[in-house]
């Protein structure tokens, strides 16, 4: 089922064909086709009627399974290339013609180097394949912050999940045909080998390009490629930013609304977080998504800094997905959602480690092996996912299809620490939390190859996805003072502290509206904290326990302890990670390093 692309055999009359005004997106089509020479070429309008005859073709190709309608309705299994689960940070390019500007945290390459190896694997790579033409916007359409990009693909599975992920077709076409720019993303399959697989930027051009993957983030390029990378060298020269964070709205029951962004991590629980469901001694309080994973925000025009999600949909984790840990995830993935590298059972339902109910006596993995409890290793993938659009979510702000975007009280910053960090901590002013941003550490996952468990330095969780020097963007970060005057107020936090017998010290998920509360309190300057050397701590009553009045007050001295020996060792990784950025990490970030050890 792993797919190896394959042609369209004659679409119906009306279908892939809506070409449009823009002639340089048909120039360059048109030479991109004469690179990759497929048998044939499909425009995408995104219309109902084409979904349904792509998705069929998918499942005559076997891209993907169609699930059980009475357990999954309107949803599909696709498995990837055992070879290819996640993002490849080591194949992942930033192609400027200085070396400097993509910095000492990205692989970068010479432009003309990097396209004339590239086009040289794509020559003649889509032969006997169609090539599909993807339209597409990030952001709802009219908003200030709203891009325009064209996806290129040979991926069936590419297509269905860019039209979820984002507003694909009638919409793009509408940009494309008053003129006006474009992000380039061409995008091959080739063989689906690791050793031809490179997934390149070149931000001067804005254009990308990505071949040898079928996976995620490698190939749905709207995604970390043009909402982060791409986006974030844009937002340096357009003076916004883009981000790696949730966004969500919390409604009191007297209806005062305050959005929070946060940046966490792939893997670290964004989705979860953005559509919590607060527990029941919070009576009337909502939280609402706007947002699970990229936030664009740009200094309004009331002086506060104003966000939108680009994304339509979601491309979340599944294992571990339960009505325990998201109940309105449960729902919102029960229907019309592809899923990526989870295990299907005899029924023709979806299974996964941490869903509901007891394991399957038997189905079949990840890979397409037959699978009983105790076979090694996990029935579905780890960094396994669903893609569905955000209508499907019963927490679905209103406000995430509003163009004007909404103004940002807060901004949090979390890792996934076993120590050090405490559960919340509030910063001491804005340059303080820049640095809280951009000393981050967090244990790394499965969302990324490689190894699993080890802290790095993960700043503002956008390591993988800076598009351009790390040093430059903590001086941009910090720059935003002068441009916010209503600044929104930083947070640390972290769900992730153990005990060191190993066990999670915070139950997390719906629990964390007690340490949301705290801080919309402190937006609107009504919780108080008490000073510590790392910044403002709230005090045990300045939470409310009801409902979780086993948590004792040793519990929060445990999971709050600032242990002056840990942190110590913290800044000291912290040191090692400025070097590695070399002269261009702020002097003022240095100095907050100082101020710091100075208050230890
Ligand atoms: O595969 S993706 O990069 O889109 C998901 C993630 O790692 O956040
Ligand atoms: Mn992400």
């Amino acid at each position: 089922m792993n797919e190896t692309a394959a042609s369209l055999h004659n679409p119906p009359a009306g279908l892939g064909r809506r070409l449009p005004k823009n002639a340089a997106l048909r120039a360059w089509v048109e030479e991109s086709a004469e690179l990759c020479r497929p048998e044939s070429v499909f425009w995408c309008d995104g219309s109902e009627e084409e979904n349904a005859f792509l998705q069929g073709q998918a499942l005559a190709l076997g891209v993907m399974t169609k699930l059980n309608p009475e357990k999954a309705p309107g949803s599909f299994i696709h498995r990837s290339n055992p070879n290819d689960v996640a993002r490849v940070e080591q194949s992942t390019f930033i192609c400027t013609r200085e070396r400097d500007a993509a910095g000492p945290t990205n692989n970068w390459a010479e432009p003309r180097e990097m396209y004339a190896r590239l086009y040289g694997m794509l020559k003649g790579a889509m032969q006997g394949r169609t090539l599909f033409v993807i339209p597409y916007l990030m952001g709802p359409p009219g908003s200030p912050l709203m891009k325009v990009g064209v996806e290129l693909t040979d991926s069936l599975y590419v297509v269905l999940n860019m039209r979820i992920m984002s507003r694909m077709g009638a919409a793009a076409y509408d940009q494309l045909d008053g003129g006006g720019e474009f992000n380039r993303g061409l995008h091959s399959l080739l063989d689906v080998n690791p050793e031809r697989r490179f997934i390149c930027h070149f931000p001067e051009d804005n254009a990308i390009v990505s071949v040898g993957s079928g996976y995620g983030g490698n190939v749905l390029l709207g995604k970390k490629c043009l909402a982060l990378r791409i986006g974030s060298y844009l937002g340096r020269r357009e003076n916004w930013m883009a981000e790696h964070m949730l966004l969500l709205c919390v409604e009191s029951p007297e209806g005062e609304k305050t959005y929070v962004a946060a940046a966490f991590p792939s893997a670290c629980g964004k989705t979860n977080f953005s559509m919590l469901i607060p527990p029941p001694a919070f009576e009337g309080w909502k939280v609402r998504t706007i947002g699970d994973d990229i936030a664009w925000m740009k200094p309004g025009p009331d002086g506060r800094l104003c966000a939108i999600n680009p994304e339509a949909g979601y491309f979340g984790v599944v294992p571990g997905t339960n009505s325990q840990s998201n109940p309105n995830a449960v729902k919102m993935i029960s229907r019309d959602t592809i899923y990526t590298n989870v295990a299907t059972t005899e029924e023709g339902d979806v299974w996964w480690e941490g869903k509901d109910g007891p394991a399957p006596a038997h189905c079949i993995d990840w890979r397409g092996q037959p699978w009983r409890p105790g076979s090694p290793g996990a029935a579905a993938h780890p960094n396994s996912r669903f893609t569905t659009p955000m209508a499907n979510n019963p927490a679905l702000a209103p406000e995430a299809d509003d163009p004007r975007g909404v103004p940002i009280s807060a901004i949090l910053f979390g890792g996934r620490r076993a120590t050090t960090a405490p559960l919340v901590y509030q910063s001491f002013n804005w340059s303080h939390g820049v640095y809280i941003g951009a000393t981050m550490g967090s244990e790394t996952t499965a969302a990324a190859a490689g190894a699993v468990g080890q802290v790095r330095r993960d700043p503002m969780a956008m390591l993988p996805f800076c598009g351009y020097h790390m040093g430059d963007y903590f001086s941009y970060w910090l720059g935003m003072r002068k441009q916010v005057a209503d600044l929104p107020l930083i947070f640390g936090v972290n769900w992730f502290r153990k005990s060191p017998e190993g066990a999670f010290l915070w139950p997390g998920f719906g629990e964390n509206m007690r340490v949301l509360k705290w801080i919309v309190d402190r937006c609107h300057g009504r919780a108080p904290a008490r000073e510590t050397a790392i910044g403002w701590l709230p005090r045990r009553e300045d939470f409310i326990w009801r409902g979780l009045e086993q948590f004792t007050a040793e519990d929060f001295e445990q999971v709050q302890r600032i242990d002056p020996l840990e942190w110590r060792a913290e800044a000291d990784s912290q040191a090692e990670f400025f070097a590695k950025l070399g002269d261009r990490v702020p002097n003022e970030l240095l100095l907050q390093r100082e101020l710091l050890i100075a208050r230890l």
